[in-house]
């Protein structure tokens, strides 16, 4: 089914007060997706602070108001690239993007539908996504393979701006939570490198929804929901989301998850992330907190590595990307010794 056709999210604003009716619907379509549930003013100026970072990494055309996230093709680049890193992990640094994750609009809500106390994790998450360069967009995959932790953390996703369908907003597989377990996952280009094929399950029926995201919509769902994002089919906007994760004060929580994200692909700490802060209520907030650390499973990630390899071998260039990829980020680990032996061998 062609993007620009897939069937609306149902809306639950007006259930919002009724916090049984939000579970039943939690329950019954694996997401709840909101309307402005974040106040728009804050987002745009969130917005303008996060595209100023990247027009001054070089990422949007020069003297074109950052607000329009005018990209400039020449610097295409994805998670995975070093060149991405470096520019996210400025944007990373803003005390705003870290705080809007904070917020009690997000927090009371989700309180509510738990029925106690909630955090978000540590590990905040932005999107930073080049228009002609759909073959990177996020493949269909359940959140657990990434983020752990627990089954019932609740994944937020909420636009910075605008996001219209060709911008590649969030679709979600309604009823997917249903299969109640992790599916196999599969490498894939796109972040998190894993996909998994819904076709594969006859439970699962082909019920994609998403919608014309307006600035402050929120679109919540736990870890087992299948979703994925559209591609971006604009001819020269950026996309700008974020994603942040939240679990119940005191359940366990997978060590990456204490950690800066990408940190793993260049090394970033918290304290260069407070930095310029000029408040430090926020500043490792979660050591008040006792969450079990649970240690992070790497069996997904390197499965993708292990079939982007075979891939490569067979001299297909995605599995090739992939490789170099992981060469050229981490020469000295485990996987980047083996991509640069497996990628001498082809040549
Ligand atoms: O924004 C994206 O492209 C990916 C987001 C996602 O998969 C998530 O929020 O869990
Ligand atoms: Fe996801």
């Amino acid at each position: 089914m062609d993007s620009d056709i897939l069937p609306e999210l149902r809306v639950s604003n007006e259930a919002q007060d009724d916090v049984s009716e939000l579970r039943r619907r939690l329950d019954e379509d694996g997401y709840l997706f909101f309307r402005r549930l974040l106040d728009p003013d804050r987002l745009m100026s969130l917005r303008r602070e996060m595209l100023t970072v990247m027009q001054d990494g070089g990422w949007l055309i020069p003297r074109t108001d950052p607000i329009e996230g005018i990209a400039d093709p020449d610097a295409r680049c994805t998670e995975g690239d070093l060149g991405y890193t470096d520019v996210y992990h400025e944007v990373y640094k803003l005390q705003s993007f870290h705080e809007i994750a904070h917020c009690h609009n997000i927090v009371d809500l989700l309180e509510q539908i738990r029925g106690c106390p909630m955090m978000p994790q540590p590990q905040k998450v932005a999107r930073l996504w080049f228009p002609k360069f759909t073959e990177h967009t996020t493949p269909i995959h359940q959140d657990f393979v990434h983020f752990q932790g627990t089954g019932d953390n609740l994944t937020c996703w909420s636009p910075v701006g605008e996001c219209p369908r060709e911008l590649g907003g969030l679709a979600v597989l309604r009823g997917s939570h249903k299969v109640e377990r992790v599916l196999e996952h599969h490498f894939s280009l796109g972040a998190g490198s894993l996909h998994v094929d819904p076709g594969l399950h006859d439970e699962l029926k082909d019920e994609w929804l998403t919608t014309d995201y307006e600035v402050g919509d929120t679109l919540i769902f736990p870890f087992l929901t299948i979703h994925k994002a559209l591609p971006n089919l604009t001819e020269d906007r950026l996309r700008v989301s974020l994603d942040n994760r939240y679990q119940r004060v005191g359940d366990p929580i997978a060590e990456h998850m204490l950690t800066p994200h990408l940190s793993s692909m260049s090394p970033f700490t918290w304290e260069e992330v407070y930095e310029d802060w000029d408040s430090d209520e926020l500043q490792y907030y979660w050591q008040n907190f006792d969450n079990p650390v649970l240690p992070k499973i790497t069996a997904y990630i390197e499965q993708a590595f292990d079939e982007a390899a075979e891939l490569a071998r067979q001299g297909d260039e995605r599995g090739m990307l992939h490789l170099r990829r992981i060469a050229t980020r981490d020469a000295s680990s485990d996987q980047g010794k083996s991509a640069l032996a497996i990628l001498a061998e082809i040549d």
